[in-house]
């Protein structure tokens, strides 16, 4: 673990559904009845937290990733972010095995196929190795993101369990979840959520059309305490909520290679930006700039600092106070 210094915060990723990516770029499109080649095959990071701390560990900013691993095969991902420069602290479950993620992308541009294994389940005694790891580690200066789906028959008490006792300590607790996780992480108050607009409606449980309806639940989840909101729009950008404005951000226009691992670029991008400090308008630049050089890159967790840098510039950011909004 990395020792603490003084009033730095450190950010912890906890990915509680970890996974290794097979990546396939396909020479055409999926066809049914037909033997689709496959022009190169890759093995990359998976599990969404787990990109929060490629991120991170890019950026220079302690980080410490966990969650849990299965001991046959966690090494291989633990390699792979050990590569990018995160310090890993995951719990390994004996006996079992992490997860594989296919995610099929071909020359379309038009998006990827991800087809994911369950992944083992974590046993009782590997649930409570993680809780006390972060009721010793964390301490108030610190933010926890948790991101990803549960491992099969994880539940909701226990996933509360978690999130209660970084809670407690004080640290800011970063949630990119969805489902009944989302509906019932409202309640206590995170720092920040990220749904997508799909996410969005289905805490709401409705259709919701058109910019003005997803800002003015933006504005309902603002008004439960809940820090940052933002709502993923894909290709289209993202709406941010944040104190008393809204924003309207529109990500430049790029080749999309693999969109794969974008959100949680995002979402480290946006992490990273709070702990250095930057203007609201300059952290969802390089957030939004960085998701996009991701979509740029044919594995699920490259991007370039370079690329990032040089598209910063082209993302447009529209700024309205909520009472101009609604
Ligand atoms: O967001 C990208 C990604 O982390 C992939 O790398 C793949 O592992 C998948 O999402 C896992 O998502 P899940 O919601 O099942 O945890």
């Amino acid at each position: 673990m990395h020792s603490k210094k003084g009033g730095i915060p450190l950010i912890y990723t906890v990915t509680l559904n970890t996974a290794i990516d097979k990546v396939l770029q396909l020479y055409e499109p999926l066809t049914r009845k037909k033997n689709n080649r496959i022009k190169q095959v890759t093995y990359d990071i998976g599990g969404k937290a787990t990109h929060v701390s490629v991120v991170l560990s890019q950026l220079n900013i302690p980080n410490v990733a966990t969650g849990f691993v299965g001991e046959e095969n966690g090494h291989r991902l633990v390699d792979m972010l050990e590569d990018k420069g995160v310090q890993c602290h995951f719990v390994s479950q004996q006996g079992s095995s992490t997860r594989e993620t296919i995610v099929m992308v071909d020359p379309s541009g038009k998006g990827s196929f991800m087809i994911t294994e369950n992944g083992f389940e974590v046993q009782p005694s590997t649930y409570q190795r993680l809780l006390e790891k972060l009721n010793n580690r964390v301490t108030s200066e610190d933010i926890v993101v948790f991101a990803g789906s549960p491992p099969i028959g994880f539940t909701l008490v226990q996933f509360q369990e978690l999130v209660a006792v970084v809670s407690k300590k004080g640290a800011k607790v970063v949630l990119d979840v969805k489902g009944d996780w989302l509906k019932e992480a409202i309640q206590w108050k995170p720092f920040m959520i990220k749904p997508n607009e799909y996410e969005m409606e289905e805490l709401v449980g409705r259709k919701l059309q058109g910019v003005k309806e997803y800002e003015k639940q933006i504005l309902r989840l603002l008004d439960k305490g809940i820090t940052y909101v933002f709502v993923s729009l894909g290709k289209k950008g993202s709406l941010v909520g944040y104190k008393n404005h809204i924003y309207r951000v529109v990500p430049p226009k790029v080749q999309e290679v693999n969109d794969t691992g974008c959100g949680d670029v995002f979402v480290g991008a946006v992490v990273a930006g709070m702990v250095q400090e930057l203007k609201v308008e300059d952290m969802l630049k390089r957030a939004t700039a960085m998701s996009a050089s991701k979509a740029n890159h044919d594995n699920s967790s490259d991007f370039s600092i370079e690329q990032t840098m040089n598209w910063m510039e082209k993302v447009e950011i529209e700024k309205w106070n909520i009472k101009e909004v609604h």
